[in-house]
């Protein structure tokens, strides 16, 4: 059998229709043991971290937001005030004829401004206009989608944060990049090429804005105009930024600030050069706490539980019965709360990174750039949502590995185009570059989908390799690595002689899953014992190994 799809299309509509026909069953769901409203808190740090910021965030208040926006006027400090009142009058006045200046500029300039968006664990059909999860309200993602394209089979090479946002700084895999989990001790290595000083160095005015958490890793000195950014996590509320170095606390909600900063850097550039700017959302990570404005916005809503929801995994790895029970299962983590609040809270919490773009498309459209800027939407990684009665991502099945990605470029790209084509986290870094006009460094791994938007590229990529790396503070998922074509899947889990007594299929390693996505989109029917699949078994090994040869993965296949 052959391993290419005759229609691949076809794959991928079954994944997006499976999931539209629960999203319009718009009955209440089945309630589940609610015993608390509240998450529990991990082992993590990090997740201790977004606890303390839970329980600070239920105290907060809009007063407590509008409080806080006038104590930071407060500490502007008189003069500054008074600059910048001055300088915002003057603007106001010269506004007509500085918008005229950048649509002039904007229309001779070479190459295009970017913008690269993205929002933490956001599922790749967590977008109204997507269609599977109606109640959502995210009219701006809408329009980027709708009015620009959707790469509905964009994926990332390991679903975990601080590994995928190497990749999206670098280009390189998590294996290459250094970075092979969220612990402290995984460090960036040193001749990694980051993408900003390329970009500084044709001519870009260059902005990062958010969220990096990319663990002993700092963006400062690697080709940046402007950086406000925090360690790690970042808070919901009251939040501390470092802003071009300098500590800057602020009060109130994190996605709002984050909003703030995008424009001011937007306000403040120097116009006669194109711009490029990173904007990393904490949204919509674990926490999941809104603005108390849009706290109960999705209050009557019900949402339908996914269709996997009761998945018993037969025929397939033991660990995921042992996931279920865990913080990252149902059973362990998700029946604590309802299932609904949690979508609730999600749906909230979009609600904010929304708004700030349609502040973003409205300055632009006033600067008369938003014809030529590119304006990328994705998310680190994917998210289970309840599917194979799972939380959180890490496992290599398309809830976890899928994410969202919508590009608009009115002057680049058509109107509600779709894309078939795998994009990768790793292919954001020399895209970037190739428009640019800048030459690809060679040890950058990922592709640039330049070709694709100008229509000399229609196959894309044949297959790429998956990797997760077992992390000690979230035992339950073991290493893995595998690879995945249009139509096939191919998951290894191989012995990799850890004794740690945490260490998740004792006794059982290595072990084989393979999903012909094409009949079984919801990966229910492992193949890897079907003697009928015994071919595309062989061939899919031997493709998994060839991509691990290619890409340099430390001891190749096991
Ligand atoms: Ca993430």
């Amino acid at each position: 059998m052959s391993l290419a799809a005759p229609h691949h299309h076809g794959i991928e509509t079954d994944v997006v229709n499976a999931n539209s026909r629960q999203g319009r069953a718009r009955e209440p769901a089945p309630r589940r043991d609610v015993t608390e409203a509240t998450i529990t808190p991990d082992e993590s740090p990090d997740l201790v971290d977004d606890r303390l910021d839970c329980l600070r965030s239920r105290r907060t208040t809009v007063y407590n937001v509008l409080r806080g926006i006038m104590d930071t006027h407060d500490k502007i400090g008189r003069r500054d005030f008074i600059n910048k009142t001055l300088s915002a009058a003057a603007a106001v006045t010269a506004a007509p004829m500085v918008w005229s200046a950048q649509r002039r500029a904007a229309a001779t300039r070479k190459h295009p401004n970017v913008i690269f968006m993205y929002t933490d664990d956001q599922r790749y059909d967590a977008v109204h206009a997507m269609g599977s999860q109606p109640w959502l309200r995210t009219p701006n993602m809408d329009r980027l989608m709708t009015q620009g394209a959707n790469f509905r089979n964009s994926f990332v090479t390991t679903s975990l944060c601080s590994p995928s946002r190497s990749s999206l700084l670098t280009g390189c895999y998590p294996h290459i990049t250094g970075v092979v989990d969220n612990l402290r001790t995984s460090n960036m290595r040193d001749n990694i090429p980051v993408v900003f000083p390329f970009l500084k160095k044709a001519g870009y005015s260059t902005a990062y804005i958010g969220k990096v958490h990319v663990p002993n890793f700092s963006l400062a000195d690697r080709g940046l105009d402007f950086l406000a950014t925090f360690p790690g996590q970042g808070v919901y509320f009251d939040n501390t930024f470092f802003v071009n170095g300098r500590e800057t606390p602020t009060k109130g909600y994190i996605t709002d600030h984050i909003n703030r900063y995008m424009l001011e850097f937007l306000e403040k550039r120097d116009t006669a050069k194109p711009f490029v700017m990173y904007v990393g959302h904490k949204a919509v990570h674990s926490g999941f706490e809104p603005d108390p404005k849009y706290k109960d916005l999705f209050k009557n809503e019900w949402m339908p539980l996914p269709q996997t929801w009761d998945d018993t995994y037969e025929g397939r790895p033991s660990y995921l019965k042992e996931r279920r029970k865990s913080w990252h299962g149902l059973d362990g983590c998700l029946q604590k709360f309802n299932y609904s609040d949690l979508q609730r809270r999600i749906a909230a919490c979009l609600v904010s990174v929304d708004d700030g773009i349609g502040r973003l498309l409205a300055l632009l459209q006033k600067t008369g750039e938003l014809d030529d800027t590119i304006i990328i939407y994705s998310s680190d990684n994917g998210f289970f949502s309840g599917q194979h009665g799972l939380n959180d991502k890490r496992a290599m099945y398309e809830d976890s590995i899928r994410v969202p990605y919508l590009v608009h470029c009115p002057k680049l790209i058509k109107p509600g185009t779709v894309y078939d084509q795998m994009v990768l986290n790793i292919d954001l870094a020399p895209t970037l570059l190739d428009f640019a006009g800048v030459e690809i460094p060679k040890d950058m791994q990922g592709r640039s989908w330049k070709p694709v938007v100008e229509g000399k590229e229609r196959a894309g990529r044949e297959a790429w390799l998956y990797e997760y790396n077992w992390e000690k503070a979230y035992p339950w998922d073991p290493t893995q690595f595998g690879v995945r074509t249009r139509r096939y899947k191919y998951i290894r889990y191989p012995d990799v002689g850890n004794t740690d007594p945490q260490y998740p299929m004792k006794g059982e390693l290595p072990y084989d899953e393979l999903y012909d996505l094409q009949n079984d989109s919801l990966e229910m029917r492992n193949l890897a014992q079907d003697t009928a699949s015994a071919g595309v078994l062989r061939e899919m090994k031997d493709l998994l190994k060839k991509q691990m040869e290619e890409t340099g993965y430390p001891g190749g296949f096991r």
